[in-house]
């Protein structure tokens, strides 16, 4: 498929994290809706409030099934506003969804909600995660242990802590200063706790240096996403304000990461935001842009397209407004 697809016409979908369980491919997207809120660098627009999730065996020609609403915000009991991008791991036959909303004080934390089945419905803990903050979380499984990435600058709210704690002013780096870093954790074994401090995920220049605030075509914004290619670690990410989706590789799931160049360039939208998956020995790039909506940046549409890696490992740069 070298002609990216659109795969929900009928509806808003945006901020694809994908996994194949049991030989079956499960697309888990925010949904979009026009709440008629304006638009702002805070991304009130973003308002969503509920999850659907989708499958299929056959993503060469798009046919996918809509399991329907599976975590509504009226069920979750901490519930402010704003159900950003989510995502989905298994263990020992249960499914965790990992969501960003709003609590009531209009701080972002990360809840947990579970199924028994990939594609729910789920059922949300009671609080949020202990300790969690920001946007984004992006599950990664490797040898039985669970790490999360999250964060996310601007209306995600990691501008707002140092050192997993929250400041009493929030001053974002610029310039030469170094830049915000996304974080990655160690999940405990009941999965719905962090097993450790969330670490910084360093993001290297070619000479070893990390990279500046200033940096904005290469520094994180936000949209983490992990995946292994011949046994390297990808990380990949959005650079938000500059519109590219970039990766950078690693020797394991902490990094640091040495940045290696752009998988999409600019969509039509202002977010970008992606998932990476191996599926039926082809791999596939998910993202969203907003040519269906007439280019209305909180009314995403979900598209995929194959992705290429060179003899070495790089990946194909996509163009963005490929249709
Ligand atoms: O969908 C709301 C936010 O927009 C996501 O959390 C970000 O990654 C961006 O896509």
């Amino acid at each position: 498929m070298k002609i990216p697809k659109y795969l929900v016409p009928d509806a808003y979908m945006a901020d694809p994290a994908v996994h194949v369980f049991d030989g079956r491919l499960y697309i888990y997207p925010s949904h979009d809706w026009e709440s008629g809120i304006e638009e702002n660098d805070n991304g009130d627009h973003f308002d969503m409030k509920d999850y659907h999730v989708f499958s299929t065996d056959d993503i060469e020609n798009g046919v996918l099934t809509d399991h329907g609403v599976v975590l509504d915000t009226a069920d979750i009991s901490w519930a402010g506003r704003q159900l950003w991008d989510c995502d989905v791991a298994c263990k020992d036959g249960k499914y965790y969804m990992y969501f960003p909303l709003k609590d009531q004080n209009d701080i972002f934390r990360i809840g947990v909600a579970i199924s028994y089945k990939p594609e729910g419905p789920f059922i949300p803990e009671e609080n949020p995660i202990k300790g969690s903050y920001s946007i984004d979380p992006a599950i990664w499984e490797e040898n039985g242990e669970y790490y999360m990435y999250f964060g996310g600058l601007w209306g995600g709210q990691l501008q707002r802590y140092r050192n997993n704690k929250a400041l009493e002013c929030a001053v974002q780096p610029e310039g030469k200063d170094l830049a915000l870093c996304p974080k990655v954790v160690k999940l405990s074994v009941d999965m719905l706790g962090f097993a450790e401090e969330p670490r910084d995920v360093l993001i290297l220049d070619e000479n070893g240096d990390p990279l500046t605030a200033g940096d904005t075509e290469r520094r994180f914004f936000e949209a983490s996403w992990m995946h292994k290619y011949n046994g390297k670690y990808y990380f990949s990410y959005s650079t938000g304000d500059t519109h590219l989706l970039c990766y950078a590789t690693g020797d394991n799931p902490y990094g640091p990461f040495v940045y290696q160049g752009v998988i999409l360039t600019p969509v039509i939208g202002w977010t970008t935001h992606h998932a990476i998956a191996e599926f039926k020995g082809k791999w596939y790039l998910f993202y969203h842009d907003c040519v269906p909506s007439g280019g209305k940046t909180w009314l995403r549409s979900l598209k995929v397209v194959e992705l290429e890696y060179d003899s070495k490992g790089k990946i194909k740069t996509i163009e963005g407004t490929l249709n």
